[in-house]
């Protein structure tokens, strides 16, 4: 039998998914893509998964689109359709990790190139190791960013710097990442999974509910005016109020005790 391409390893609230393609540094091929969505979907319809961890298998995180894959070609044998392969495999992914009902961290543990630079990237925290970096191939290969580079770049580190890194193409070692505020940050690579796992249980005991409502809001506040945020939090902040986890937390806090959060 042939290896799974992401394997799934659970860790009391952590399920941990490994995109595991070493060989050609963890890219996407159709078939990765056919276990990744459906990998995530367990995980967010599984009660007892309160946090999602994405890594890669060997040195590399995720070098983007395989670019050896017979799924890039047209059925024709014409020029690649490209556009259908955005929309049929990296728009589910991409919306799919923005809408976990769960915090989702890539540990990135190697080079993130391309479309897994920006999986990476969509992800809620991102934490690399020191000697991991990110590369907005698309450039060198005639495309521009996708899988939400587009969105996510100059949101996250502004116009400029944005189009620098697209229209470069260039490596971003992962501490420049770190101070340019692309990620989370970066850690020395001894330390990657200790402290990945170490944030991955914190955040699971957390109220996941609240910490999904934030990256929504978040997100939805970027292109509004600062009366429609005001109005997003009331809308958000009213929902979470009505939840369990809020009632628990206050009692908790009233309490003196640590609270124990269920909502999703
Ligand atoms: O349909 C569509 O195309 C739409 C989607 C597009 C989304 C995209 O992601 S487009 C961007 C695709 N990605 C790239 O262009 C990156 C290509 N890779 C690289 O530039 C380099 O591999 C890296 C800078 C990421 C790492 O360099 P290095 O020197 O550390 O490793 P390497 O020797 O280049 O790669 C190791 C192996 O992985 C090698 O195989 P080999 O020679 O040992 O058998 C290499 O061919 C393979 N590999 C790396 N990236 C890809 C790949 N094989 C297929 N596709 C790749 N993207």
């Amino acid at each position: 039998m042939s290896e799974p391409l992401v394997l799934i390893t659970t860790d009391g609230p952590v399920r941990t998914l490994t995109l595991n393609r070493p060989a050609a540094l963890n890219s996407f091929t159709g078939a990765m893509h056919g276990e990744l969505l459906p990998a995530l979907e367990a995980a967010a319809g599984d009660a007892a998964v309160r946090c999602v961890v994405i890594t890669g298998a060997g040195r590399g995180f995720c070098a983007g689109q395989d670019l050896n894959d017979p799924d890039m070609g047209s059925a024709d044998g014409g020029p690649p359709d490209v556009g259908s392969v955005i929309d049929r495999l990296y728009r589910p992914l991409a919306l799919r990790i923005r809408t976990m009902p769960v915090p989702v961290i890539a540990m990135v543990n190697g080079v993130a190139a391309g479309a897994g630079a920006n999986f990476a990237l969509g992800c809620d925290v991102v934490l690399a190791a020191r000697s991991a970096s990110f590369i907005q191939a698309f450039s060198k290969i005639g495309l521009i960013p996708d899988c939400g580079g587009t969105w996510l770049l100059p949101r996250l580190v502004g116009r400029a710097m944005a189009l620098g890194l697209a229209m470069t193409g260039d490596k971003l070692p992962a501490e420049e990442a770190q101070r340019i505020g692309l990620i989370w940050r970066c850690v020395d690579d001894a330390a990657l999974a200790d402290e990945t796992r170490a944030l991955a249980l914190r955040l699971a005991a957390m109220p996941s509910r609240a910490l999904a409502a934030t990256r929504q809001a978040l997100d939805e506040a970027m292109p509004a005016s600062y009366a429609e945020a005001l109005g997003i939090e009331a809308r958000v902040q009213g929902a979470l109020g009505r939840g369990g986890d809020f009632a628990e937390g206050v009692s908790a806090f009233l309490n003196k005790r640590a609270p124990v959060f269920r909502d999703r």
